[in-house]
């Protein structure tokens, strides 16, 4: 606590949502604050301190965790701290456990000789930091993870007067989210001007009024250090070697879901048939089963004798991948994924053909604006519990890799406009700029 002491520099408080595709994303923007001179207290809970490592190690001078251990909720299974761990039903339960934090922020607060001026929190999962804040009297910006066409559509669904056809009528917990998204001070948005500037400007107009918005993505990841999320579940050596061995550039597909989705067993059989009738090279991630609910036979289950069917030709990794490197690896062609948005832009970022299966949350938005706004990828299945049919997957498995398919032209435009807003002078890098002039300001 004391480092930050008697510095000029803005102090603000970031606090993450613990799951992987909420707080990798705050610690690439926590990452680009801190290069822009902003000193940074993260709150952490004990189990989720290491993915911090990373980010730890890069600023040792101006980042500096506030950890508090994570708070007992009768809902969450002991020992849990991180929704990776469990399925998404769990998200608000993670949510109230954390808002016990609280009274300890509160107290630590007003112990620090140099208290921030301002909260940077998930925006949809950290709602209790919102009157938390304005206890503190400070500002609180919301950061999403997410694209604003997914916020557009949600809201628009949320604020109809659809009556019963309203798909979010009764979920108090997700209107109550969506008011205090509303009611922060700013919000941050891992997107680019780009990409979006329909929904953005649509957001601007009709939801959020004098607030401002910063499009700051795509949120690079982090260079240099590996471990992104915690350790790889199989030795990163050994899998860049594997890719190393590989000589053909862009011949490999990785098959990755993120880190919330496990397939059930016979959408396992179907995925490992159609990667073997493929006759493609390939790395497939496959998540460990969850906590919290009752596991479904043969879930997340490699179908017996399929790793010696493929022996030399494909990779199965079970557990945490080293994605960001897979994907960066010149051996890669496409991605076979769920289409999180974050998986969705590194995938896109490293130039490599999205193959779009939508499961759940945001997913469909991000595959309506990818595959059919956009045209940089293409869909090949729908749906949290579908089967894909194996032939035709494989086909388009194979296809993948070897063809010319406009998407994949399309894709590497696009990934070329996405970089470029990166840059100095590029609009998402002078949004960066422009949120750390804001927080100066205050
Ligand atoms: P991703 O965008 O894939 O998010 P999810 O894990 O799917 O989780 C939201 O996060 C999504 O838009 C939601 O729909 C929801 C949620 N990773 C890795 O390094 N190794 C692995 O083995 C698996 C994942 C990293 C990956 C990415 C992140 C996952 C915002 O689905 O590189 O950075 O974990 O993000």
């Amino acid at each position: 606590m004391t480092s930050f002491t008697n510095k000029k520099k803005t102090h603000i408080l970031v606090i993450p949502y613990p799951a992987q595709g909420h707080m990798l994303p705050l610690m690439d923007l926590s990452n680009q604050l801190a290069i822009r001179g902003v000193a940074i207290t993260i709150l952490a809970t004990p189990k989720n301190l290491p993915i911090l490592d990373p980010l730890l190690s890069s600023h040792p001078h101006s980042i500096e965790t506030l950890l508090l251990p994570f708070p007992q909720h009768p809902s969450v299974p002991a020992g849990v701290e991180n929704m990776q761990e469990l399925p998404i039903s769990f998200l608000l339960h993670i949510l109230s456990a954390l808002a016990k934090l609280h009274d300890p922020i509160l107290a630590w607060f007003h112990s620090h000789p140099s208290p921030p001026t301002a909260i940077i929190s998930d925006s949809f999962l950290s709602t209790w930091t919102c009157p938390l804040a304005r206890r503190l009297g400070i500002r609180r910006l919301g950061f999403a993870p997410v694209h604003a066409s997914t916020l557009s559509a949600w809201w628009g669904e949320i604020e109809s007067n659809n009556g019963d056809q309203n798909i979010f009528k009764g979920h108090k917990d997700i209107l109550e989210s969506h008011a205090a998204t509303k009611a922060s001070d700013g919000l941050i948005l891992n997107t680019l001007e780009d990409l979006d500037r329909g929904s953005l400007d649509h957001l601007k107009a009709t939801f959020l009024g004098q607030q401002p918005i910063w499009a700051v993505g795509p949120l690079l990841p982090m260079v240099g250090p590996t471990k992104r999320g915690g350790d790889s579940s199989m030795p990163e050596e050994v899998v860049m070697a594997w890719l190393d061995s590989c000589h053909m550039d862009k011949s490999v597909v990785y098959v990755g879901f993120g880190s919330q989705v496990t397939l059930t067993g016979i959408q396992m059989e179907a995925l490992a048939d159609a990667l073997d009738r493929s006759r493609v090279r390939f790395i497939w991630v496959v998540k460990d089963p969850m906590r919290g609910v009752q596991v479904a036979s043969n879930q997340g289950v490699v179908p017996l004798g399929f790793e010696d069917r493929v022996a030399g030709r494909g990779l199965v990794i079970r557990g945490w991948a080293p994605q960001v490197a897979i994907l960066g690896h010149r051996a890669v062609g496409s991605y076979l994924s769920h289409c999180g948005w974050n998986s969705a832009l590194e995938g896109l970022l490293a130039g490599t053909l999205l193959l779009a299966w939508p499961m759940q949350a945001d997913h469909f938005e991000n595959a309506k604006l990818l595959v059919d706004k956009l045209g940089v990828a293409i869909r090949v299945c729908e749906g949290l519990d579908t089967v894909p049919d194996s032939v035709n997957l494989a086909k388009v498995l194979a296809e993948s890799i070897s063809s010319t398919r406009h998407e994949r032209a399309q894709a590497m435009e696009l990934r070329k406009v996405a970089l470029d807003a990166t840059k100095p002078c590029g609009s998402s890098y002078v949004a960066l700029d422009e949120l750390v002039n804001d927080l100066d300001d205050r």
